[in-house]
């Protein structure tokens, strides 16, 4: 890969074994406008996915795939996807022709003999594909549910080619899911273990690009001694009910293929720390002395390479060094601060469960739902504004159920019906919570620090789990009080923490409106369950005038 230009050795003394590769400029986020969900019937893939009939599909990307690997190296990439043992792990073969998949999937998955060894005569998912010519008007993504196959062409971008990710592990896997009765998330998973030795399991979701490897990698604030952060996933949760009707989550990945700018020693020294040695880079920009630089990780050096290669001067180029979804893919296993449990076959038991995004406006730090039916019309209303992640404008509001609306395979609808029917299946339900972190005030600037003081966050919800921390009631949800938010040693003013928690009731009912409108857009299998949850709400907020203490 060095020799054909694909690769670039870094600096063997400071990135030991690391690689800098360029992707093509129009191939440098996933493709949400080429993914298709192929079915015969189309309203199995309801609105929210685009369609293509599975015959129209094989016919199409048959055609395209003709001969495109004629010259190429095939790689063929047997991968299992969880913890050897487990009952829940899965097997699935990429065939690829290309070496910078194959390198990055080796990061990824657990490849190789152990593959095979986990087969033992059972299925598997199949997986084929081709850079081809990187032809963005002929790109195709297609995902075919009832035959476990994905085809993907004219892409070498993670999230579009490494098709253990989100085309094996959340997009098919989804549909497995509803089937058999589990859930397959776009969530983080995380122990947190407080000054007792207690840790406690939750799991995020968020939209890509917001937050999760940051809250997955956390290293506690100076203030917060004896707590730590244990990462057990930081993209995807596959989560399946133990004989006891408890939730049990196990991460499908063996690395992080997660955004880097914005990642330094301040914000995060953790994922600093890791990715010194066997990591390969994609699209960070390039120091003289041949380290990787991305926006946010310090000082400019005197000189520097963007994304693409051209000469970069602060002040004086336009745009970005590095691409704003530039990543790195390092192994989980070079994670200082991986859980113990992470191998754990059976996964780890989940206590809460935390939905999350980019809301500048609205949404407060942190909330608590009522039940598990509230719960889940939070998942569902989630809202928020769109980031580099995929190709597209950025900042801009969407609909984004429980993180998913880019990787669930099936009917958004029956999606949610999916997740209501937990109510009745499990005697141990986690919490379900909100939060978020990107709130900001009348200056335009975060109100809240992020990144470490999370756990601050975190504390609250693991001790609203434990029966502990206080709460006011209001139409939203539980929302903490100032005092069992505080922290002893956080250092942010009280009239801060008043603004982050404070529930605009009039603008609460213009949100609740969008997501009428986008509930109305599901069709006629959306749940009555959580149209009577969101009149429920609409009611509350109407007729409240106080909030409670509880
Ligand atoms: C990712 C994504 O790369 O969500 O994890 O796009
Ligand atoms: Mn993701």
């Amino acid at each position: 890969m060095i020799a054909d230009g694909i690769l670039i050795k870094l600096n063997e003394e400071k990135y030991p074994n690391c690689y800098l590769h360029r992707s093509d400029p129009n191939d440098v986020a996933r493709s949400e406008e080429a993914t298709f969900i192929c079915t015969e019937n189309r309203d199995h893939v309801g609105p929210t996915n685009n369609w293509m009939a599975s015959d129209e599909a094989h016919a199409k990307l048959l055609k395209l795939f003709d001969s495109c690997m004629i010259g190429r190296t095939m790689y063929v990439i047997p991968y299992v996807l969880g913890p050897v043992n487990s009952p829940y792990s899965q097997v699935g073969v990429e065939l690829t022709d290309s070496p910078y998949v194959a390198a990055n999937m080796r990061i990824m998955a657990k490849v190789g003999k152990v593959a095979l060894e986990h087969l033992k005569g059972g299925g598997f998912v199949k997986g084929v594909h081709s850079t081809g010519v990187l032809d963005p008007s002929n790109r195709y993504i297609c995902h075919f549910p009832d035959e476990k196959l994905v085809m993907s062409l004219n892409s070498n971008y993670g999230g579009n080619a490494l098709l253990s990710k989100k085309c094996h592990s959340l997009r098919l896997a989804s549909v497995m899911a509803r089937d058999e009765g589990w859930l397959a998330e776009h969530m983080l998973v995380i122990g947190i273990e407080d000054p007792d030795g207690k840790v406690t399991y939750v799991t995020g979701a968020f939209p890509s690009a917001s937050g999760k490897t940051n809250l997955s990698m956390l290293k506690p604030p100076e203030y917060m001694k004896g707590w730590n952060v244990w990462a057990i996933s930081d993209d995807i949760a596959w989560i399946h009910l133990d004989s006891e009707g408890r939730f049990r989550a196990i991460n499908p990945e063996s690395g992080f293929f997660a955004v880097a700018p914005n990642t330094s020693l301040e914000t995060n020294p953790r994922i600093m720390e890791m990715v010194k040695k066997n990591t390969i880079f994609t699209n960070v920009a390039l120091s003289s002395d041949k380290t990787p630089w991305w926006e946010g990780i310090g000082e400019h050096p005197r000189k520097l390479w963007d994304w693409q290669g051209k000469v970069w001067t602060a002040g004086k180029s336009a745009g970005s060094a590095a691409h704003p979804n530039s990543r790195f893919t390092t192994s989980i296993h070079q994670y200082a601060s991986l859980s113990p449990e992470y191998n754990n076959p059976n996964g780890v038991p989940i206590t809460a469960i935390i939905f999350g995004g980019r809301r500048s406006e609205l949404v407060p730090l942190v909330y608590e739902s009522f039940n598990w039916e509230h719960g889940v019309l939070m998942g569902a209303m989630l809202r928020v504004e769109t980031t580099a992640a995929a190709a597209g404008e950025v900042g801009v509001l969407r609909n984004d159920p429980m993180a998913m609306k880019p990787f669930c395979g099936y009917h958004i609808a029956d999606y949610f019906n999916h997740w209501l029917s937990f109510r009745s299946r499990s005697g141990k339900l986690p919490k379900i919570f909100q939060i978020n972190a990107f709130r900001m005030g009348r200056d335009g600037r975060f109100l809240w620090p992020g990144y470490s003081h999370n756990l601050v966050v975190l504390k609250w919800i693991v001790e609203r789990c434990m029966g502990k921390a206080e709460a006011v009631e209001t139409p939203l949800g539980y929302v903490p009080t100032a005092t069992s938010l505080y922290t002893e040693g956080m250092n942010i003013p009280e009239t801060t923490i008043d603004e982050l928690l404070r529930v605009d009731k009039v603008a609460w009912m213009d949100e609740l409106e969008s997501s009428r409108l986008f509930f109305e857009s599901l069709g006629e299998g959306f749940s009555t369950v959580l149209w009577q949850e969101l009149s429920k709400l609409m009611d509350r907020l109407r007729e409240s005038s106080s909030a409670n203490r509880v």
